[in-house]
C-alpha cells in the first residue's frame, strides 16, 4: 500500500515567465493531489544557500542562485499516496533534453544549451524525509491547511 506522502514544489522562475503557472498547477490537479500550501516567495541568498546545499560547491551554484531570483516563486505543498515518486515521473530528470517524453520539463523546459539543467519548470523533493524539511522551510505551520 503506497503511503499518504507530501512534496514540496518550487515552480521556478522560467515557470513563471513562461506564464506556464496554471498549466503546470493544472497537471497537478488532473493528477488528483490536494495542495496543503501555496504561496509566492521571493528567494533570498540565505535560502538558496540552505535549499541548494548539495550543490552549493559546484561551479554552476552561482548562475542557478542568480535564476532562481530573477522573479518570485511558487511555493507548493502538495499531498497524495506516493506523491514523491509519481511527481518525479510527471516532472521527468533535471535535463529537459533527456526528459521523458510526455513530462513536464521535456514539454516545457528549456532545451537550450546551457539552459536545459537549470530552466527546468520546477523542484520536487526527492524523497519523504527531504520533503519534510523542505515543506518546513518554505511554509510556516499556519500557511499549510488539513
Ligand atoms: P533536481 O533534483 O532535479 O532539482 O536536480 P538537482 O538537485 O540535482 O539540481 C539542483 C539544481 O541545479 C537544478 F535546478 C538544476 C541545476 N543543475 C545545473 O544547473 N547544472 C547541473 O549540471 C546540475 C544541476
Amino acid at each position: 500500500m503506497l503511503a499518504m506522502e507530501r512534496t514540496l514544489i518550487l515552480l521556478k522562475p522560467d515557470c513563471v515567465q513562461k506564464h506556464l503557472v496554471g498549466s503546470v498547477i493544472a497537471r497537478f490537479e488532473e493528477a488528483g493531489f490536494a495542495i496543503r500550501g501555496c504561496k509566492m516567495i521571493q528567494l533570498t541568498d540565505a535560502l538558496l544557500a540552505e535549499h541548494y546545499a548539495h550543490i552549493a560547491d559546484k561551479p554552476f551554484f552561482p548562475e542557478v542562485a542568480d535564476f532562481m531570483k530573477e522573479t518570485p516563486v511558487i511555493a507548493l505543498a502538495l499531498e497524495a499516496d506516493g506523491i514523491i515518486d509519481t511527481m518525479r515521473e510527471m516532472l521527468g530528470v533535471t535535463n529537459c533534453l533527456e526528459a521523458a517524453p510526455g513530462t513536464i520539463r521535456a514539454d516545457w523546459g528549456s532545451k537550450e544549451e546551457g539552459k536545459n539543467m537549470m530552466c527546468n519548470i520546477a523542484h520536487a523533493s526527492d524523497s519523504a524525509e527531504t520533503a519534510a524539511v523542505e515543506i518546513k522551510r518554505f511554509f510556516a505551520e499556519d500557511e499549510l491547511f488539513l
